[in-house]
């Protein structure tokens, strides 16, 4: 059974599920706005609770991690990474594989530049290192949440109301797009290659976010990475095959 905490990290409160209670302990990382109900459901639910102990959190200002309200200071990732890297500390266990989806697998990335000792393996899906002009175009085509399908907008307005859903997701997309602007793209590129944890990188190729560039660009400078590519995939595989994913990582991890 899945149960919910809370606790301060560096000031801010931050709400996290957990489930299981195996040796091996994962942190589940969700991606844009997202947070353990919304991206995370079927791998606490269903991955295998002897074997792992699996939390989630939501990062600061998503989901249940408010108030306060999300801010956005300049690399916003390297502030997520901070604060996912203490709350392993708070929880004190040793210590964690990292599954990071999107914006969480780029939150791994930093963690794992920064806090290599916290982190035993990773799994990353969905996930790039740096942004182009492209990515940049595409996310301003989709800024205007009044054009998404109501079947797109309705969790995230669930979570957040259709106000606070809307300035958010605006928020993300400035603060996204100053990579650009300020750090030439640049979010974790030019130190990827000082991973040295066991990485999968999974990737569907019918990912319409993140093009194949970046999971090959990661294979290419991780040593120790192994980089399944899924043809039929989109960027939610793991919900959309949650079996046969929680089946790939947890034969990695263990
Ligand atoms: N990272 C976003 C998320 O966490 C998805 C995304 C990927 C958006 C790449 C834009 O260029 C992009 N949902």
């Amino acid at each position: 059974s899945i149960s919910s905490f809370e606790t301060s990290i560096d000031g801010d409160k931050i709400h996290y599920q957990s489930a299981g209670n195996g040796p091996h302990h994962l942190l589940l990382l969700p991606g844009a706005l997202g947070s353990a109900t919304t991206d995370f459901l079927p791998q606490l639910s269903k991955l295998n609770g002897d074997i792992f102990t699996i939390h989630c959190w939501d990062p600061p200002g998503y989901g249940k991690s408010r108030p306060p309200n999300r801010s956005w200071p300049d690399k916003f990732f390297n502030r997520d990474a901070t604060s996912a890297a203490n709350l392993i500390r708070n929880l004190d266990v040793g210590n964690m594989s990292l599954v990071g989806w999107s914006d969480g697998g780029i939150t791994a990335l930093v963690m794992a530049v920064l806090y290599p000792h916290l982190i035993n393996k990773m799994v990353l899906f969905g996930c790039n290192s740096y942004i182009t002009e492209t990515d940049v175009k595409y996310i301003e085509d989709i800024r205007d949440v009044d054009k998404w399908s109501p079947r797109m907008r309705a969790p995230m307005e669930d979570v957040y109301g259709k106000e606070h859903f809307k300035e958010l997701w605006n928020g993300w997309i400035d603060a996204y797009s100053s990579y650009l602007t300020n750090h030439d793209g640049d979010i974790v590129k030019e130190r990827v290659k000082e991973i040295q944890h066991p990485t999968l990188i999974i990737h569907g190729q019918k990912d319409a976010l993140v093009p194949q560039e970046h999971p090959d660009y990661l294979h290419s400078q991780i040593a120790n990475s192994r980089l399944i590519n899924w043809p039929e995939a989109k960027h939610n595989l793991h919900l959309k095959y949650a079996d046969e994913f929680n089946e790939l990582i947890t034969e990695f991890l263990t």
